[in-house]
């Protein structure tokens, strides 16, 4: 974390990776967000699956052991499992996550909910590939969903995909959950929302270098902005300084300087083209079958094959 840090607060423009909101209040505040009335994107997805879980498991094969990739997920996840268990008397779940706390609640619930399904956990940071897929017999279908991938850069988001389908078979499949691309209308107030949670949720990443790097960062002297770029199809999130002012971070001994007015770029939330999806799964390896979405098109749900 700390050279990650030096890394981008010495970049020009400033930068910090979006996977430094997650700690525990970041992820609360997360929660907090899919609850929202501008976020659309958890309860669009949810009314997919709501809508098409039989036809998605239908399309994805017989006899199916399901893996997801990150946890958080599992109010969505549950409706395909009890689809699932609707169509086979039992199944197999392996949930995937590097937090094992994530995992461990992600299990509980599920065995309360599922007493025919076995959930085995499996503690691994997904991005660098999870060689221990290729000992999983049977057919799998590999959930990433949430939107989880747009917040990759396009070249890393296939590195990853290349790497999960390394461990993959010819009978698996992959289920990818993306924002669509849409009205800066819909986009801006879904990541600038009227009661603040989405800016708290970005300032707690000044808020955690200063918990854990004992920096002193003002976070009331930054503003949280919103962008649409539309050229490169995403949301774009920045911390904007609003006054020239000067930060250290002791663990790192770095003096950091914001001019008035100068930006810290926290988080990209790419919105998906039907050419994107198509582009990111060939390069991956994968071919694209099938493609479910709202009646609005807000959200897609593809299944790919390996
Ligand atoms: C986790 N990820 C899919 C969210 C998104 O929409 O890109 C993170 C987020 N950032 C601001 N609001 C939500």
């Amino acid at each position: 974390m700390a050279r990650e840090v030096r890394e981008g607060l010495s970049a020009t423009p400033k930068r910090l990776p979006s996977k430094l909101f997650y700690d525990e209040i970041g992820s609360a505040l997360f929660e907090q967000i899919t609850e929202l009335p501008e976020y659309y994107l958890t309860r669009t997805e949810r009314a997919i699956f709501e809508d098409y879980a039989a036809e998605i498991l239908e399309a994805a094969g017989p006899s199916l052991t399901l893996v997801e990739l990150g946890a958080g997920t599992a109010s969505k996840t549950c409706i395909l499992i009890e689809e699932l268990l609707q169509l086979q008397s039992r199944a197999l779940f392996y949930p995937i996550d590097v937090s094992p706390s994530a995992l461990n609640e992600a299990v509980r619930q599920m065995a309360l909910q599922f007493p025919q399904l076995r959930v085995s956990p499996i503690v691994a940071d997904y991005t660098g590939g999870v060689p221990a897929l290729a000992r999983i017999s049977g057919r799998k279908l590999v959930l990433y969903i949430g939107s989880s991938i747009g917040n990759f850069e396009p070249p890393q988001a296939v590195g990853m995909l290349r790497r999960i389908r390394r461990s993959l078979r010819a009978s698996d499949a992959l289920l990818l959950g993306t924002d669509l691309a849409k009205s800066s209308k819909i986009l801006l107030p879904a990541y600038d929302d009227a009661q603040g949670v989405t800016a708290r949720f970005n300032k707690n990443i000044l808020d955690r270098l200063n918990r854990e790097l004992e920096a002193d960062f003002d976070v009331d002297a930054f503003k949280h902005i919103a962008l649409w770029n539309k050229h490169c199809s995403r949301m774009e999130i920045y911390l904007e300084s609003t006054a020239k002012q000067s930060v250290f971070v002791p663990a790192i001994n770095m003096d950091v300087h914001f001019a008035a007015g100068e930006r810290l770029h926290t988080e990209n939330s790419y919105k998906y083209t039907d050419h994107m999806v198509n582009t990111i799964l060939r390069e991956s390896g994968f071919a694209l079958e099938r493609t479910w979405t709202d009646p609005k098109r807000w959200f897609g749900v593809h299944l790919a094959r390996v």
